[in-house]
């Protein structure tokens, strides 16, 4: 069959009401941006490329903005709070410990995205609003999300400076690694309240025009080991993933109902960071300190049985604690950290995906026991 398709601009965006160039930042609120920057940087090999504080006239707030490849992460403290915001980051960091106050997005038009979400519902943080510094000028506006989390739309049209207006480039904390631990962010996950992700994924159809991808943990599923029921939404690209779990009625206290408890409510649970090389990775954050769930031997007795071949032997997979899955489209390797704070709450996936756009849906059982084993460690189960 053939098909030709003429699209102009304007017939493409009608057809994507809510057009995406991607994940812009993940910002997270912590106690101390100053060490939570080294961590990032010499534990998970990432750049500090920008900086806002008080030597640069930022008074209330010190941020620093590191990067690996296109994955980008603002750590924000707050040194004496004066203005909403400050306020805001005090209180946040407070209530839900060091945690992620913004899933950022980059679009190519700020304020027709705004405008469309409000429209179609969302509720507004910031109106749409220029910054100016010497290097251009970016669009930023609000919505709210789940929690106290939110979503600024960022257009960066007309900026060619290290971050956003305000910010002065920085340079490396440390060495980098290396091997480029990872190179994007792949999916940012939500934990929403029981009975709420319903709601949560409605939200992003209709605010955002993002659909539902086919891999969903339903009923069946959360009953029999997972305690938890969770969809993906995402843009029509691909580019953006927000899976959206909601504890399940269990026979134990659910890994998402431990997570609201410790959090004080909705909000980011999980980043998916993208390599290419997830041995090569995983040796390196393993060696700089960084913790990930255990996964039992039995797991990589049967794996190659189902799992066939993948670029690691079945050993080495064994050997790191990487657990792989295949779908009709190709494989996925994936492995997860524990979480990076004290609260038992914000944790990180490093994932290689060869033709999978899955989650790692084979793995929920081994996944799930593994963390039901960490949260049997820290008294919650
Ligand atoms: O993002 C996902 O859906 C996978 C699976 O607590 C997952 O990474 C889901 C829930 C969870 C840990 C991992
Ligand atoms: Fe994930």
């Amino acid at each position: 069959m053939t098909q030709t398709t003429h699209q102009t601009p304007d017939t493409a965006r009608r057809a994507d009401p809510f057009p995406v160039k991607g994940m812009d930042a993940v910002v997270f609120a912590v106690g101390n941006a100053k060490q939570a920057a080294h961590y990032y940087s010499s534990a998970f090999g990432m750049r500090l490329v920008a900086y806002s504080g008080p030597e640069n006239g930022s008074r209330e707030t010190a941020s620093y903005v590191l990067e690996n490849g296109s994955a980008r992460f603002v750590l924000t403290s707050v040194i004496k709070p004066a203005t909403t915001w400050g306020h805001f980051l005090a209180r946040h960091v407070a209530e839900h410990g060091d945690g992620v106050v913004d899933l950022a997005i980059e679009v190519p038009d700020a304020r027709r995205a705004y405008a469309y979400a409000i429209d179609d519902g969302a509720t507004s943080v910031t109106e749409p609003h220029e910054l100016k510094d010497e290097h251009g000028t970016v669009v930023l506006a609000a919505i709210a999300t789940y929690g106290e989390t939110r979503h600024t739309l960022v257009e960066r049209a007309e900026y060619d400076g290290p971050y956003l207006p305000g910010f002065v480039a920085a340079s490396p904390l440390v060495e980098p690694p290396a091997h480029r631990t990872f190179q994007a962010i792949d999916h940012c996950v939500g934990n929403v309240e029981l009975g709420r992700m319903n709601e949560w994924v409605g939200f992003y159809n209709k605010v955002m025009g993002f659909t539902n991808m086919k891999e969903f943990v339903g009923d069946d599923i959360a009953t029999e080991y997972s305690a938890l029921m969770s969809k993906v939404v995402a843009d029509g690209t691909l580019k953006v993933k927000f899976p959206i779990n909601e504890p399940a009625v269990a026979k134990k206290k659910s890994q998402i109902d431990e997570y609201l408890e410790f959090y004080g409510g909705a909000g980011v649970q999980h980043i998916a960071l993208n390599t290419g090389d997830i041995v090569e990775t995983v040796r390196t954050m393993r060696a700089a300190g960084v913790r990930f769930l255990d996964t039992p031997d039995s797991y990589y007795d049967t794996l190659g049985e189902w799992v066939g071949d993948t670029r690691v032997p079945v050993e080495t997979l064994r050997e790191l604690k990487i657990l792989a899955d295949r779908d009709e489209d190709g494989y996925l390797l994936q492995i997860f950290t524990k979480p990076v704070q004290d609260r038992p709450t914000v944790f990180f996936e490093i994932i290689e995906r060869h033709g999978s756009m899955g989650f790692g849906k084979g793995n929920f059982k081994a996944l799930f026991e593994a963390i039901e084993r960490e949260q049997a460690r820290r008294g919650n189960l």
